[in-house]
């Protein structure tokens, strides 16, 4: 990335970002699988109004450190049954030092493995609280609610760095988040933004880790952004889980934001707009935007949100009559049928044909099986998309 942080110009923290929702990473430590304690806290933690970004299990403390970084969470929760847990947490902490992020606080739990002479020294070290076996659910979230209810003081040592940080970049996108009022969009730059929408379960996430991986491969020296929605109802909380179904897009040179859609209907947020404004000015060469499962009236990149759309369907779509009534096959620029080693796939294929042929326009057709390692129809999707002039850029 070339632009640096002035190009941003990240906001002075305001009153309606102080009263903004509280943002919780969750994820279960390397070599451990044990993942239905933290299920559940998820979805309590929910339930009470917070945003919950769900890693996954058998994460590295370096991926935890940089996605809490990269959502601007304000606090990691760690479920910890497997041991190893006292160095574990210390090795979160030490990360997120190093990142100038000390700010985003840490606390977890892990049953009876956690003793409570580790856990003093885990407080020690800087952890905030460890829950023991037993702990009523509804004091998990008290803690929460009450001590992370307002965001960090501390502003980041690297607020006006040459270099743009995730950390600053992040903090950008939270003022943006908290707003209703957006930069103004600036001239078309060199980075191409690709919109990715579909009925929820389709497969879109696992779509977009093997484009990241593609494009990993491909720019060795670039990095990717993505924008993922999760749906969640106005002023609630939200699960926000895509991450923890990727596998390549971890890297370290993706930056990925998840984004809930906070009671707007049709597939992405109000802060869309203003997120991918700010990406954009920060040099990402390749923008993926993955909207929250579509319906049929849905049209979540109308209006030139994006410069190309991906709709993806299953096989599973109903009948020849369902494929008149879905709005996004007329604008879509790529129309992916994945989940092709499914049943039905062929048929779909043939059907969705003979629909795109009514719009008389130009629309690929690609049928993918997203599931699988270096699938040949994820190639053609990503050499389509990699082989187009990115706007504005002459090449
Ligand atoms: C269920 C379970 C499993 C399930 C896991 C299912 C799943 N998807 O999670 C299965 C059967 C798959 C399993 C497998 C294994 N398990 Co097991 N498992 C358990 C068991 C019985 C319960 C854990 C649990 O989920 N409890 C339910 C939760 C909700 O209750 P809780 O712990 O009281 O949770 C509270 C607090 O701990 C706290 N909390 C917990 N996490 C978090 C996170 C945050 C953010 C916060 C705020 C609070 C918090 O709040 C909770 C709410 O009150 C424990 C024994 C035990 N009693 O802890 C062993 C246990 C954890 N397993 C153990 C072992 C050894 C294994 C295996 C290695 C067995 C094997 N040889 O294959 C494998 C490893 C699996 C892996 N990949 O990591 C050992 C670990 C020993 C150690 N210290 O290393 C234990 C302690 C059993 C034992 N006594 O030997 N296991
Ligand atoms: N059979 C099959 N399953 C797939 C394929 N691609 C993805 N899946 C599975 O479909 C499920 C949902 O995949 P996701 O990528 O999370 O779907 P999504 O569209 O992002 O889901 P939401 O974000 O919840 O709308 C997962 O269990 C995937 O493993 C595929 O090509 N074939
Ligand atoms: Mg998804």
């Amino acid at each position: 990335m070339k632009t640096n942080a002035a190009h941003l110009s990240p906001a002075a923290p305001s009153s309606r970002l102080a009263s903004g929702a509280i943002r919780i990473l969750t994820a279960v430590p390397l070599c451990d699988g044990h993942d239905s304690a933290i299920v559940t806290i998820n979805l309590e933690l929910v339930r009470h109004g917070v945003e919950v970004i769900y890693l996954g299990y058998h994460r590295s403390a370096a991926d935890i450190a940089r996605a809490a970084i990269q959502e601007d969470a304000r606090a990691i929760g760690l479920s910890s049954y497997n041991g190893g847990h006292v160095e574990f947490f210390a090795e979160v902490l030490a990360s997120l030092r190093r990142q100038d992020a000390r700010d985003i606080r840490l606390f977890g739990g892990g049953g009876g493995t956690i003793t409570p002479a580790d856990a003093r020294q885990m407080k020690r070290r800087g952890v905030d609280e460890i829950f023991f076996a037993g702990t009523p659910l509804a004091e998990i979230a008290r803690f929460v609610k009450t001590n992370y209810a307002q965001p960090p003081k501390v502003i980041p040592k690297s607020r006006a760095p040459a270099k743009l940080s995730d950390r600053v970049l992040a903090k950008a996108l939270t003022t943006a988040g908290n707003r209703s009022v957006f930069p103004t969009p600036m001239a078309r730059g060199s980075t191409l933004t690709v919109g990715i929408a579909g009925p929820g379960g389709v497969g879109k996430t696992t779509l977009i880790d093997e484009l990241a991986l593609r494009f990993l491969k491909s720019h060795p020296d670039s990095r990717l952004a993505i924008l993922s929605h999760d749906p969640s109802p106005p002023g609630k909380g939200a699960l926000l889980a895509d991450r923890a179904a990727m596998v390549y897009a971890h890297h370290q040179r993706v930056f990925l934001r998840s984004l809930p859609t906070r009671g707007k209907a049709g597939g992405v947020s109000r802060a869309t707009p203003g997120s991918l404004e700010i990406l954009k000015r920060a040099g990402f060469s390749l923008i993926l935007v993955e909207s929250a499962g579509t319906g049929q009236e849905d049209l979540p990149f109308a209006r030139g949100l994006v410069d190309r759309q991906v709709l993806v369907m299953g096989p599973d779509y109903g009948s020849r009559l369902q494929l008149q009534k879905i709005l996004m096959l007329e604008s879509a620029d790529f129309v992916v049928v994945n989940k092709s080693d499914q049943a039905g796939a062929r048929t779909a294929l043939s059907e969705i044909e003979q629909r795109l042929a009514l719009n008389n326009r130009e629309q690929k057709l690609i049928a993918t099986v997203a599931k699988r390692h270096l699938d040949p129809g994820v190639d053609v999707l990503f050499n389509h998309l990699n082989s187009m002039k990115y706007p504005g850029q002459d090449r």
